[in-house]
């Protein structure tokens, strides 16, 4: 594997800068097989998240407006920037965070302390959660992503967004700080799954790492 060896793990949408380059996962292929295969996660993060991050690159490398920020800084600022930097820098910022969100299959726990607390209080329970966030990736119609965000008001709610859009782009309907977010584009899952997108979103649940997803929390509502 050719990745570079910037950190897995992203606390915030402001620590990556031009030239970006493709995260290591920080865990094998194989790593949260069944639930995601071996060769979804070779072509996902060598090939999709590759591309984004090279496409990325072109796209700011000659555009003065976006050449020196952040990946948050763009992200904020999207909408009078490039369409490719929204594609490509969301595809960038969307990957990053999501193979920071996983772990082996029964190694992730469930929400605890002040998280619990708060998906009680929004959603019922964590059952209700999650059956609400599976509706969000069931409904996105075509490719795109569902999250778990923290709000302008500090409480968690779901959302989605299509394509590579996301949370932090001052284009989303519901803006937030995402703490939480699946990858429903069919390239996700369509090995295993194959059109059963319901089946992934369910299945999804046992490779989330709830310690990240907690400490993202903590730090969202500090
Ligand atoms: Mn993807």
């Amino acid at each position: 594997m050719s990745a570079k060896t910037a950190p897995a793990t992203i606390a915030g949408p402001g620590e990556l800068t031009h030239p970006f380059e493709l995260p290591g996962l920080g865990y094998g292929h194989d790593a949260l097989a069944p639930v995601i295969d071996a060769e979804t996660m070779e072509l996902h993060h060598g090939k999709h998240h590759q591309a984004y991050v090279d496409k990325l690159n072109d796209a700011v490398k000659d555009d003065a407006s976006a050449k020196g920020k952040s990946l948050g800084e763009l992200m904020a600022g999207v909408s009078k920037l490039p369409k490719a930097v929204r594609n490509n820098g969301g595809g960038h910022w969307n990957h990053t965070f999501f193979w920071a969100s996983m772990t082996a299959p029964g190694k992730g726990g469930e929400p605890e302390g002040g998280l619990k607390a708060a998906i009680d209080k929004a959603f019922g329970s964590f059952d209700d959660f999650k059956s609400k966030f599976e509706a969000a990736g069931v409904g996105q119609f075509g490719s795109g992503w569902a999250w778990l965000i923290v709000n302008g008001s500090g409480e968690l709610e779901i959302t989605s967004t299509p394509n590579q859009d996301n949370p932090l782009m001052d284009v989303a309907e519901k803006p937030g700080k995402p703490i939480l977010g699946n990858d429903v584009w069919e390239h996700a899952y369509y090995i295993t799954y194959r059109n059963k997108r319901p089946d992934y979103l369910k299945a999804w649940w046992k490779v989330v790492d709830w310690s990240v997803i907690g400490q993202r929390y903590a730090e969202a509502t500090k």
